[in-house]
């Protein structure tokens, strides 16, 4: 077996320790960060989610593997981001009010601050009026929305149009991705953007700061 499916099956057996010290042995073996992160950590996220959806494993068993991937994560963060870059622009990230969901979240922001963005992290549960209120206080360039629910992937809708009462729809984008979004989703609710994966939202966030 690969050390790759190594980390993979280790992660959804949710086992940290062992994670930890297969995401570094790979990084010896100089296989490249993303390569570890896609094809050993997501993939094995991946194969959890489908066992969640079929009933095979339940939610104490999830976040256990979703600790094992943090852990994993925070191995690699300082090979997926470039230390001490200049600050291009600011980004108030969250998860949505209802939503518990950070792990593509915070993908999502260490890839932005691999870009040289500042990133204020609301956390998870986050409504719109605090999306609004973090990104006047910090005169942020976009606010960022993760769900993974599809039933509270409809705050997005919400963020756009406090963003637009507030008149500051030409200075604050909104940019949207999770699991359930998709871009006709996106186009329905009139947010700036929609991305599919962390890496793209990253390239994305940086142009509409340029
Ligand atoms: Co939950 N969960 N969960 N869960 N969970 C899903 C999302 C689900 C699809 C599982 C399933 O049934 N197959 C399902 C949602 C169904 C639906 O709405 N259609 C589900 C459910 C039902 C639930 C609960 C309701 C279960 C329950 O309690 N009965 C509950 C809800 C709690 C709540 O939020 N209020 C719940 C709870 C949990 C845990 C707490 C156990 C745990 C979360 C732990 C944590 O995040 N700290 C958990 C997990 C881990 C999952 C799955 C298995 C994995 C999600 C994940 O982290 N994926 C998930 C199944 C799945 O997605 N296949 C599932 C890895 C992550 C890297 O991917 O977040 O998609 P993702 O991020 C991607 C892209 O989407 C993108 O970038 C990342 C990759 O590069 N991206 C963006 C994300 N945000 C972006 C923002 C952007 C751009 C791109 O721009 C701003």
């Amino acid at each position: 077996m690969s050390i790759l499916e190594d980390i993979s099956l280790m992660l959804q057996q949710g086992k940290a320790p062992k994670v930890k010290q297969l995401v570094t042995q790979a990084l010896e073996e100089k296989i490249a960060p993303q390569t570890i992160l896609e094809e050993g950590l997501l993939s094995g996220m991946s194969v959890i989610g489908e066992k969640f959806k079929n009933n095979e494993v339940y939610v104490p068993e999830v976040l256990i593997a979703a600790r094992a991937m943090n852990a994993g994560v925070a191995i690699l963060k300082p090979y997926l981001v470039e230390e001490g870059v200049e600050e291009k622009g600011t980004v108030v990230i969250g998860t949505v009010k209802g939503d518990l969901h950070d792990i593509g979240k915070n993908l999502v922001k260490m890839m932005m601050e691999g870009k040289g963005l500042k990133v204020i992290d609301l956390g998870v549960d986050v409504s719109a009026a605090q999306y609004l209120e973090a990104a006047k206080e910090n005169n942020a360039n976009i606010i960022a929305c993760s769900a993974l629910l599809t039933t509270t992937m409809n705050e997005m809708k919400n963020v756009v149009t406090a963003v637009k009462e507030a008149g500051l729809q030409d200075k604050i984008k909104v940019m949207i991705g999770g699991a359930p979004v998709t871009q006709s989703f996106c186009d329905s609710i009139g947010a700036d953007s929609y991305t599919p994966d962390a890496a793209t939202a990253a390239d994305v966030a940086l142009s509409f700061c340029q």
